[in-house]
């Protein structure tokens, strides 16, 4: 969607706003070309075009009277597994009927484009990887992989009980996911601490930057002198001190960033 490009803000240079329909600033395709390393961390809000419900919309049918943050924790999987079961069970289903969308493809694209890019998603729903990237890092684990609660290691088992048990202790087994309050995989937190303190341009793609230790990437990279870039409807507390904000959909940004910078 070729369009020209509304600048919000044109007052302050530092930090064009931009809307949709939006083409990309010449200076960002420029830093993208200059750049020696892309880091990007995406959120729900790039699997939003696919069908995929955000932790910020409302949930829909029997999951409409919950809170995912008071779902998504091991506190509410010991008080009720099955309630848990059933909510992870409707979401990998609904994860499993969709597509990636533009969004994701173009990310994929991306990567054959720069030098290095190292992808971080807190998504769980493996789209990323659908839509061809490869080794991304998944900050918060992944949907479709099973865990043991008890020795806390991924298990291959039958998940058809409504709350399965590990074949090798006989104890819950949960998805494969990172919870609220429990720590961030070590490998996939230093791997991104260090990606985000050494990439060139960073690209906050579809999140609300609420959630930590995520959230704190873009700052880092932001303090290590990287062009830090964010594409969000709805501009975050992060919109303020970065380079670019690109109001506009993940779907719609994303081919014509690749686009620009395949010319
Ligand atoms: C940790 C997996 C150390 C599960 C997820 C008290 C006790 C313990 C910890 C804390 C505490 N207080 C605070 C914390 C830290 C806590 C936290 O950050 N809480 C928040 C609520 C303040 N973090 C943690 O607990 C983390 N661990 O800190 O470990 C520790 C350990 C013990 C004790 C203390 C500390 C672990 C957090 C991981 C939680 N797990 N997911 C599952 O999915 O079931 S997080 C989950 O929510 C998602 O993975 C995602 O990361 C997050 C939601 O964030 P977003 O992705 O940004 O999505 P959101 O819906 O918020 O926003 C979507 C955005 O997209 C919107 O802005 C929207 O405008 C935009 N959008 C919409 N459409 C589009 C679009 N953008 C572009 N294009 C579009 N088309």
């Amino acid at each position: 969607m070729a369009a020209s490009c509304t600048t919000c803000c044109a007052s302050s240079p530092h930090n064009p706003t931009l809307t949709e329909p939006c083409r990309i600033p010449d200076a960002l395709i420029d830093a993208l070309r200059k750049a020696r390393h892309v880091c990007v961390l995406t959120g729900a809000g790039i699997s939003a075009e696919s069908g995929v419900p955000t932790f910020r919309d409302a949930q829909t049918g029997l999951w409409e009277q919950y809170n995912p943050q008071d779902l998504a924790t091991p506190e509410a999987f010991l008080r009720d597994p099955e309630l848990i079961w059933r909510w992870y069970r409707w979401r990998r289903d609904l994860v499993a009927a969709v597509e990636p969308n533009a969004g994701h493809v173009a990310l994929a694209r991306l990567a054959t484009l720069v030098p290095r890019m190292t992808l971080i998603t807190q998504n769980v729903d493996g789209l990323h990887q659908r839509a061809g990237s490869r080794d991304v890092i998944e900050f918060h684990g992944n949907i479709f992989t099973n865990r043991c609660f008890v020795e806390n290691c991924i298990v291959d088992c039958d998940t058809s009980a409504k709350v399965p048990s590990c074949p090798h202790c006989g104890g819950h087994v949960r998805p494969g996911v990172v919870w609220f309050g429990e720590s961030i995989p070590s490998q996939a937190l230093n791997d991104s601490f260090a990606a985000a303190a050494d990439c060139d341009v960073f690209l906050s793609i579809g999140t609300s930057s609420q959630v930590f230790p995520a959230a704190n990437l873009a700052e880092i990279a932001r303090d290590a002198s990287a062009v830090v870039v964010e594409v969000n409807p709805e501009p975050t507390d992060l919109a303020a001190s970065i380079h670019f904000a690109i109001q506009a959909r993940a779907g719609a940004v994303l081919p014509e960033l690749v686009d620009s910078l395949a010319e």
